[in-house]
């Protein structure tokens, strides 16, 4: 069979993408799009989930003619230990993320921060206070050397559940006890795990899937939350902030620095880099108007929800932001850094930057990020961004127009802050506004891009048919670029895109109908977010009975393997966009996309249709709303003095 002609506008959804897609083909370019369109046939065997090559007897291969491998192992078995190697994979990288900034936290609190502070303090002490650490006259260096200490025994703790387990509602803690997936220490979830998938160990598939569980729920409730919790002390929690995304974002006639990967603490010292006086004359004598920082992926989130730096692109857009010839240096950390870089970046004058030794590319200059002299470290890569201005070839350059701008920054505390005021932070209105049918429900969309499927398509169009619908969408990592590019995070979407009930929500609060939470370690905060509207009252007493769904249309990565199971384990019903790798288990299959629901009153559903999602996640939320008994739409009720009054009592 002829192979079908390679169509840049199938690929992708927005036009800056699309314009690069085209250079790309023009300049000759191996992208990600046209390496997929090379690997067309992918392994079946691999997709079913029935390839294993966890030890030299194989690899292995179940067909009906030979059903188990060499040492006996059936399809439930390498499926159900394949899924938990893969939750394994996306919890250890949140988890090492969260080790890093924990660590961090510790040398600040010891007066070794060189150039590391706390900067918010009252971050500091809602989070010693979820955790029961004395504040009273004590020096927040004291305080924050007490918690570092305690968030250390997270990772290692042998014996003891997780601490952090106990940020959740009761019902939750008890379904885990329940069902044995309490997790102890972070680490030893990682190495017990690792070892009870080698050969010969743990061949039960729903010992290992219930395994899968307890991992995960030491990332979501654990490395994540976490992370989550040091960057909001060390950087600041965010705050609703305008930003602008898309590649449209890069200056013509300024040294243009991309920054790619996960970490805050080199973006953090990036962003103060750039604005040294001696660092921009330094530009200016180059010859160029300044300089312009921007983010890709999940550090352009942590640097938009903080300071409103730019956001480049998503996952996919990290070679295309290359192709523009504009981009003088690719300064890259850890995950989802794709090893293409510096091939791309061959025709081009860009460099690429890798800044950790945990992490290096071939092709790519290392110069390992100083922690230590983190802000000199930091101007030392943007001098070395500045001295190649002058390679950049103006004959390769095209910037395309395209760039929308946003409003990010919507943490827990500022969302309540938003809802009830400064003085009544509040999940209050957002819970009456459910009770009331206004809101139907919240999703959160969340997750990568995949060029398996036309990039930002399933996510943009499911997104806008649940908004029409009043449900109040919660977006993290490139799900939530997706929706910048469109000019969806802004209040003005509401007026546009939302149902009557939802548009009047956002424009009596000034918000906007999808809301930016963060990076991937972020959607901790959802479950931050969940927690909270159950513990205000009205909508059930455990997470599994909110109207509330979780969205991977376009996942990729482990981590997004990691951060659905353990949506699903908080009681979270998740909408998958392609399937796991467990179509060659029935059992293993079942299991996780109808029998969970006997544990955790939730489960996984595979939906390849945006328009079909949106309908099952419609579905879905009516149930919750009909088993809550707010199912009847309530005409909303004006308050008077005297009511208000009686609710104060
Ligand atoms: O952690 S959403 S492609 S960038 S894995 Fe990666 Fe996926 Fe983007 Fe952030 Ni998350």
């Amino acid at each position: 069979m002829a192979k079908k002609p390679f169509i840049p506008a199938d690929q992708v959804s927005d036009d800056a993408s699309l314009e690069m897609l085209i250079k790309a083909q023009a300049d000759h370019i191996n992208t990600c799009y046209s390496r997929m369109d090379d690997q067309r046939n992918q392994c079946k065997f691999g997709k079913s989930g029935i390839c294993c090559k966890i030890c030299h007897m194989g690899p292995c291969k179940i067909t009906k003619n030979s059903p188990r491998g060499v040492c006996g192992a059936d399809a439930d078995t390498i499926v159900a230990r394949n899924y938990l190697r893969e939750v394994v994979g996306g919890t250890s990288a949140h988890s090492d993320h969260g080790r890093h900034l924990v660590l961090k936290l510790k040398k600040v609190a010891q007066g070794k921060g060189n150039g590391y502070e706390i900067k918010d303090e009252s971050a500091l002490h809602n989070a010693a206070k979820m955790y029961g650490i004395e504040t009273s006259e004590r020096s927040k260096e004291d305080i924050a050397l007490d918690l570092a200490n305690l968030f250390i025994g997270e990772f290692t703790s042998q014996e003891e559940t997780l601490k952090t387990l106990t940020l959740a509602p009761l019902k939750q803690q008890s379904s885990w006890d329940k069902n044995h997936v309490s997790p102890l220490g972070i680490d030893r979830m990682v190495v017990e795990s690792m070892h009870r998938t080698t050969m010969g160990v743990d061949h039960e598939y729903r010992n290992l899937v219930l395994q899968a569980f307890r991992t995960s729920l030491a990332d979501g409730w654990g490395g994540s939350r976490i992370a989550m919790i040091v960057a909001d002390i060390l950087f600041g929690a965010p705050q609703p902030v305008l930003g602008t995304s898309n590649l449209g974002i890069l200056g013509e006639n300024t040294v243009n620095i991309m920054v790619h990967g996960h970490e805050p603490e080199l973006s953090e010292m990036l962003t103060v880099a750039v604005q040294a006086p001696d660092i921009i004359e330094e530009a200016k004598a180059t010859g160029a108007e300044g300089i312009t920082l921007a983010g890709i992926c999940c550090t352009a989130n942590e640097m938009l929800m903080r300071h409103g730096i730019a956001v480049a692109g998503s996952f996919l857009q990290q070679e295309l932001a290359i192709i523009t010839g504009a981009v003088e240096m690719m300064i890259i950390d850890v995950q989802c850094c794709m090893p293409s870089l510096p091939d791309v970046a061959s025709s081009y004058h860009t460099e690429i930057v890798s800044t950790t030794d945990i992490a290096k590319t071939a092709g790519a200059s290392h110069l390992a990020f100083d922690h230590d002299n983190g802000l000199e470290s930091a101007k030392n890569m943007v001098r070395r961004a500045i001295a190649n201005y002058k390679n950049r070839d103006p004959n390769k350059v095209t910037i395309p127009e395209a760039k929308k701008q946003l409003v990010g920054g919507f943490g827990v505390a500022a969302i309540k802050k938003m809802l009830g005021g400064t003085f009544r932070a509040s999940f209050r209105p957002l819970n009456d506004a459910i009770i009331s049918g206004r809101i139907k429900g919240v999703v959160g969309i969340v997750g990568c891009n995949n060029p398996k499927t036309k990039t930002d398509a399933y996510i943009n169009i499911l997104t806008k048919e649940l908004v029409k619908e009043n449900v109040l969408i919660l977006k993290t990592g490139c799900a939530a670029i997706a929706s910048a590019k469109q000019g969806m995070m802004l209040p003005e979407a509401a007026l546009e895109f939302a149902g009557e009930g939802l548009k009047e929500v956002c424009e009596t609060v000034g918000m906007p109908p999808v809301l930016h939470m963060g990076s991937c370690v972020d959607n901790a905060r959802i479950l931050e977010a969940a927690t909270e509207i159950v513990i205000e009252g009205g909508l059930g007493d455990d997470i599994s009975q909110l109207p509330a769904v979780g969205v991977a249309p376009e996942w990729m990565s482990e981590k997004a393997v990691a951060i659905g199971t353990y949506f699903v384990a908080s009681g979270i019903d998740v909408v998958l966009g392609q399937p796991f790798y467990i179509a060659g288990s029935e059992n293993v299959t079942n299991l996780l996309n109808k029998n969970t629901k006997e544990l955790f009153n939730a489960s996984f559903h595979d939906c390849e249709d945006p328009y079909e999602a949106a309908i099952l996640i419609l579905n879905m939320l009516d149930e919750a709303r009909k088993n809550l008994g707010i199912d009847k739409k309530k005409e909303r009720k004006l308050f008077d003095m005297k009511d208000r009054r009686e609710i104060n009592v």
